[in-house]
């Protein structure tokens, strides 16, 4: 009798314990906040460049808000940013693929209509070679979906992004920002 009852009450338990966990997973699809992290590190011996990112998105039909701390760069220098496609690190950034483009489109401006979905346009230092920035983006995801950057990566390049209007093929593919000095794989966070 006494097994029996606490038999039973191991049930119960089980059965509520899994309910909970469906429904969580349920709801995490999409109206569940979400957060994802990058932290950026050098690849090479004279890159100094470290900072973090963060990203946040209150539900699948939200804005992601992203923010983020970068240090070790020139002083006054803009640097191009994107999301990469792949979260491929082993040949360091450079095997992170080209700009995260699931539609097909040319590179832009993040505010322009043709875009790269990892488009983030242009972060500068200031004179003491640090970038503090916060942006709203209406196509990045973090939630299942053909425009979620999970998994990917964000890349900082050495030089200057010109957001497609470089007058050349490269302008339309990459924006000529030159070298990959930091990146790192979004995360979940
Ligand atoms: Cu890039």
């Amino acid at each position: 009798m006494m097994m029996m009852s606490k038999s039973s009450i191991v049930f119960a338990v089980g059965l509520v314990a899994s309910a909970v966990s469906a429904s969580s997973m349920k709801s995490r699809t999409d109206t569940e906040p979400r957060t994802a992290i990058v932290v950026l590190d050098h690849i090479s011996p004279s890159s100094n460049v470290s900072g973090t990112v963060w990203f946040s998105q209150a539900c699948a039909d939200s804005p992601v808000q992203i923010s983020g701390h970068i240090e070790g760069l020139a002083p006054n220098s803009p640097h191009g940013a994107h999301v990469h496609q792949l979260g491929n690190l082993t040949a360091g950034c450079a095997s992170s693929g080209g700009h995260f483009n699931p539609f097909n489109q040319t590179h832009g401006a993040p505010s322009d209509e043709v875009r790269h979905v990892g488009d983030m346009g242009n972060l500068v230092a200031d004179e003491g070679g640090v970038i503090e920035f916060e942006l709203e983006d209406v196509w990045m995801s973090l939630y299942e979906s053909d425009t979620s950057i999970l998994g990917r990566t964000l890349v900082l390049h050495g030089g200057q992004d010109d957001l497609g209007k470089g007058g050349n093929q490269t302008s339309l593919e990459n924006g000529n920002s030159g070298d990959r000095i930091a990146c790192g794989i979004v995360g979940f966070a």
